[in-house]
């Protein structure tokens, strides 16, 4: 199947990175016009691998008008001949992701297993599903006469970064519009990367343009008048900055931000899958998933048993060398966030929450942090509250589905949340009275370029993903 592409596992010398990578504007590598770098690293080494040009105000500038001019020709397009560009883009995705997912897990620090089983194959398969729609949006395969809004300003985060560009330029470009994106300033090179398979599909100059920088980049691209649609992932903080930019323009605006998402057991759950699930919604990608279930909300009859097991199946997880094959948890993505899971996880024993890791030792070089596990949390302990973004699972308990809601709904956020029981109706119910944009049962963290993606409350609104996420890119 198209969407379980997988490559062999490799070594780094599948990816051949550049000493120095430029901005990509008006499908051309450039220097910044102030002639400003930084460095990326390797987060599992501390290795520097590429000086990459920082883009200032007057890049974004050249690159918003890259992007205006190229949208005229490019929405006026037929639906058919946009989409070959995207099928072009995925196949080739699909080829070069051997060299893909290794430079995403160099960049980034997350396990190969994950870049090459999770990443890449979902990169590649929202670009197909997008480019399946391009001809579709007509009044006749759509309704009410959908338009593209223009230049689409988008800014996104460091724990996805080629599948956050997945999300947001492939429906970006199907529906017409035309992309000025900023990386993360730590993961800048896979969407460099991706520029320059944009050149090899022959994608129109100026409909993709990548700036890599820091905030204040992303800032200036947000504000840019000629930027019609905002879309951004990333902190709530950042976020609410980005709503009060945008308020007061006619720029379109989706928000994806933080998440504090509740993994539900019932009793009658089945111990060892739930426990596979628990292990999956918090410790995969080292737990900088927005949609990390890192509250666990535990039946109280059945706490110890699943404690037990949890414990026991943490002490199996390796931590280590993101390229080996066998690793589970690979390195936090750069040492600020390493910081904040730090200062975290001391707030929670602190505060009397019960601190507990599997022995594990940490490479002496790069950004690591021990899987751990919070019991006798409480839901006034800062640790059941606040957003840690890393491989920290605070445990809660139960008695009744009633008192199961009300806790996980008892958050600013309301993003992700699963649901472990053997009973159909009971998921049904639980699931109807939570407040989380996505709700999965009997599993967790799965992901499917058909299905929407997005939060309620403080964790954003618009949805990515699916028909709905073509909404955020049309007027009709
Ligand atoms: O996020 P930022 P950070 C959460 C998570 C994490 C915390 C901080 O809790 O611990 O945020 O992470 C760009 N205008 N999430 O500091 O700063 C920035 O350059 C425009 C959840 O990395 O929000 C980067 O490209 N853009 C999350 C992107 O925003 C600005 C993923 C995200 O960085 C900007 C990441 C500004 N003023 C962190 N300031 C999720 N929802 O998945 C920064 N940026």
């Amino acid at each position: 199947s198209i969407f379980e592409y997988a490559p062999a596992p490799e070594s780094r010398s599948v990816v051949d990175i550049a000493p120095s990578y430029g901005l990509f504007i008006d499908g051309e590598f450039t220097e910044a016009a102030d002639g400003k770098v930084f460095k990326t690293v390797s987060p599992s080494t501390e290795e520097v691998l590429s000086e990459v040009a920082q883009a200032g105000e007057a890049d974004v500038e050249r690159a918003v008008k890259a992007a205006r001019k190229a949208f005229e020709k490019w929405s006026a397009l037929p639906g058919a001949e946009r989409a070959k560009y995207l099928f072009r883009i995925a196949r080739i995705i699909q080829e070069r992701s051997r060299e893909l997912a290794v430079l995403e897990t160099l960049d980034n620090g997350k396990p190969i297993k994950e870049t090459r089983d999770a990443d890449l194959p979902l990169v590649a398969a929202h670009f197909f599903y997008y480019a399946g729609w391009a001809d579709k949006l007509d009044h006749a395969g759509y309704g009410a006469n959908p338009r593209p809004l223009g230049v689409a300003g988008q800014v996104i985060p460091w724990n996805f970064p080629l599948l956050m560009l997945a999300w947001k330029i492939a429906p970006a470009l199907a529906t017409g519009n035309t992309v000025v994106l900023k990386p993360a300033e730590t993961t800048p090179l896979s969407a460099l990367f991706f520029a320059d398979i944009c050149r090899q599909a022959g994608l129109p100059k100026g409909v993709v343009n990548i700036l890599p920088g820091y905030g204040d980049t992303g800032a200036a691209l947000v504000a840019h008048p000629d930027v019609n649609k905002v879309a951004f992932t990333g902190s709530t903080a950042v976020g609410k900055q980005i709503a009060r930019t945008v308020a007061g323009t006619d720029k379109k605006l989706t928000l994806e931000l933080g998440g504090k998402g509740a993994n539900i057991v019932f009793d009658d759950a089945p111990i060892d899958q739930a426990v596979e699930g628990i292990v999956t919604g918090i410790f995969f990608n080292q737990g900088q998933v927005c949609c990390a279930g890192s509250r666990l909300l535990v039946q109280e009859s059945i706490q110890d048993e699943l404690l037990d097991a949890l414990k026991r199946r943490l002490s199996t997880l390796r931590l280590g060398d993101p390229l080996d094959k066998n690793t589970d948890i690979g390195a936090i993505n750069s040492a600020e966030q390493l910081a904040r899971i730090t200062s975290l996880a001391d707030r929670g024993e602190a505060e009397g929450a019960e601190r507990w890791s599997p022995a594990c030792e940490l490479p002496t070089s790069g950004y690591w942090f021990a899987p751990t596990l919070f019991t006798g949390v409480t839901q006034a302990h800062t640790i059941a509250r606040d957003e840690i973004f890393g491989p920290v699972l605070s445990v809660l308990t139960f008695r009744t589905p009633d008192e199961a809601v009300a806790k996980a709904n008892n958050t600013q956020y309301g993003l992700s949340a699963g649901i472990w029981t053997e009973k159909g109706s009971r998921i049904l119910a639980v699931a109807n009275k939570l407040r989380a944009g996505v709700v999965w049962a009997n599993t967790f963290n799965k992901f499917d370029p058909t299905s929407p993606f997005g939060g309620y409350k403080e964790s954003g609104f618009g949805r990515e993903g699916g028909r709905h996420g073509l909404e955020a890119y049309l007027d009709v």
